[in-house]
């Protein structure tokens, strides 16, 4: 049975295919289906058990670099045994047939796994270690997930950390000037998944309602950007994919 909102899937269909330049944002809830914890909205998400600032912050790695490189060994175990779901699959084929730019506060890597090339990982990906020190520049494809504590081979001074982005880092500046301009400059920007709690990542709608873009979120409940969307489809993103996609092909 179709929710009142889900019955205006047909119209999103006709949205993109009209659409001259899309935006998509997504965030922890487009990788709930494939079974990933998501990190705010349900008692078992990451921060509702463990406390951000200890594990997803700089302080938190130089009071205690074990703890969070095994919390970071043990979220990638987790998501090795993911696999896109339809949600992830539907925005891979979508980007190759429509001007759909596709970014991202995932750090999983399921959209490039799915197929999605250009992908911009606004907070970077767990796959990825670099040197905590700031004066090393070196990076890594992570190897083993069994590790303990790596020390940087590069500089042979620090340990090696996850390539993600920390409360209190600042983005990387090219990957907020590409989605700084694509928000700016789209004339459909779709919200799927994200609680619209984190900035700046939360801020690129705003950027596209002010352009004159259309906003459209799709989640189960309720964010602090539905107030301001133009339609918001209340359901999980991976059912909707399964309905939306048919009525692309
Ligand atoms: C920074 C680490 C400069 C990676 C994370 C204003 C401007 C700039 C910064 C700030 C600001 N105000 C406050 C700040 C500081 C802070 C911030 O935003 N704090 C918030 C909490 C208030 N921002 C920063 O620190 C950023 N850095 O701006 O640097 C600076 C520095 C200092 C001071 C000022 C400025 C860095 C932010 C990145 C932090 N890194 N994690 C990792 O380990 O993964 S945060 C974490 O939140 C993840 O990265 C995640 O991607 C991100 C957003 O969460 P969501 O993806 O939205 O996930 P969430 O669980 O919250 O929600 C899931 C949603 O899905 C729910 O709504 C649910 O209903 C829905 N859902 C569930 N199932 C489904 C579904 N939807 C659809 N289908 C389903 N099936």
């Amino acid at each position: 049975m179709l929710n009142s909102s889900e019955k205006i899937i047909p119209q999103l269909a006709a949205q993109l295919l009209s659409a001259q330049r899309i935006v998509v944002m997504t965030g922890a809830g487009v990788s709930a289906e494939s079974g990933i914890s998501t990190f705010r909205d349900s008692e078992d998400s990451y921060w509702s058990q463990f406390d951000p600032m200890t594990l997803a912050s700089l302080d938190g790695f130089s009071d205690n670099p074990q703890r969070v490189w095994h919390w970071y060994q043990w979220r990638r175990q987790q998501i090795a045994l993911a696999r896109p779901n339809p949600a992830h699959v539907g925005l891979a084929q979508l980007q190759r047939r429509l001007p759909l730019y596709l970014i991202t506060q995932n750090v999983d890597g399921l959209h490039q796994q799915a197929g999605s090339q250009q992908v911009c990982e606004l907070h970077g990906n767990i796959f990825i270690n670099q040197c905590v020190s700031v004066s090393c520049n070196y990076r890594e494809q992570h190897q083993d997930n069994a590790s303990d504590l790596i020390t940087c081979p590069q500089c042979q001074q620090a340990y090696l950390r996850p390539g993600v982005v920390w409360f209190g880092e600042c983005l990387a500046a090219e990957r907020l000037e590409a989605a700084d301009l694509a928000s700016r400059d789209c004339d459909l920007f779709l919200s799927m998944g994200t609680s619209a709690a984190v900035y700046p990542a939360a801020g690129f709608a705003a950027l596209a309602k002010q352009s004159g873009a259309q906003i459209i979120e799709i989640n189960p409940a309720a964010t602090p950007l539905s107030e301001h969307a133009d339609w918001v489809i209340r359901a999980p993103v991976g059912s909707v994919f399964e309905r939306l996609m048919p009525l692309l092909s």
